[in-house]
């Protein structure tokens, strides 16, 4: 059964159930949508970078799935609620959006770095979970997925601001759920380790290749997007009544956020 018939039906409405994307124009969030859109969903992928979710959503659509983009920046509350008012369902919301800003200890990070993965990572995630639950509700079936890390669930040195913002999107899931028990919404966290995809470290590093080619030295198999969108497709898709609470997801070599096997 697809994701498409079954959610309909458990949800009793007509129509193809629709699942809402952030951060789909690269890495998790790009492969996610595609999972989503082969899993029979009606996916909408946002970003900032409108050209990267138009070009995605073109290609989705000619291969025959059901894909529109919408561009949007999370942390612009006025945005998403006026994104949120486009949407004639909402089935599936995936917070993907998010990332890290250097790797400075905490005696000379830069506050306005922790400001800003604070930002994207938490109020981002809160802002489009707060506009998309009532229709997320509505569905008779609805799932949010929060897209943390394994960065959520322990730390590491120089990595406390990408930490920090991570254990409060962890507490922003965990609180959500405890708190809509008893509706029909879920809420799946997965949490990844060591993902090698083309922007996270470049992004963390401002684009120094070197400290971003680092970060990977010597795995010899990371995770790609395209393994953890398999664990997001795969816990959305469960039964309604199935809600896996939380994957924590690493590569083979990796056994702790600062424990990898290396072969240099
Ligand atoms: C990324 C995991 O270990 O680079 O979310 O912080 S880590």
């Amino acid at each position: 059964m697809t994701a498409a018939t079954g959610n309909a039906k458990a949800a009793g409405t007509a129509g193809t159930p629709v699942a809402v994307v952030t951060g789909a124009s690269s890495g998790i969030g790009a492969a996610t949508a595609r999972g989503l859109a082969a899993a029979g969903y009606r996916v909408v992928l946002t970003a900032r970078r409108k050209d990267r979710i138009e070009t995605l959503a073109a290609e989705l659509t000619g291969a025959g799935h059901q894909a529109t983009a919408y561009a949007l920046d999370v942390t612009d509350r006025p945005a998403v609620d006026t994104f949120a008012a486009t949407l004639d369902r909402c089935d599936v919301l995936v917070n993907n959006a998010g990332g890290a800003l250097g790797a400075d200890p905490v005696a000379t990070g830069d506050p306005a770095d922790w400001r800003r993965m604070f930002e994207v990572n938490v109020i981002g995630t809160l802002h489009t979970t707060q506009a998309l639950l009532p229709a997320l509700t509505a569905s008779g079936n609805g799932t949010v997925v929060v897209l943390t890390s394994t960065a959520g669930h322990a730390t590491y040195e120089g990595g406390a601001g990408y930490v920090a913002a991570k254990h409060g999107e962890h507490v922003l899931a965990e609180t959500l759920r405890l708190e809509i028990v008893g509706t029909p919404v879920r809420v799946i966290e997965i949490a990844p380790g060591m993902v090698k995809t083309d922007e996270f470290a470049m992004t963390r590093f401002r684009g120094d290749t070197e400290k971003a080619a680092k970060v990977y030295a010597g795995v010899s198999e990371p995770l790609t997007a395209e393994d953890v969108a398999d664990t997001i497709t795969w816990s959305v898709t469960r039964p309604p009544h199935v809600n896996i609470d939380l994957m924590l997801v690493r590569p083979r070599a990796q056994a702790s956020n600062a424990k990898v096997h290396r072969e240099l």
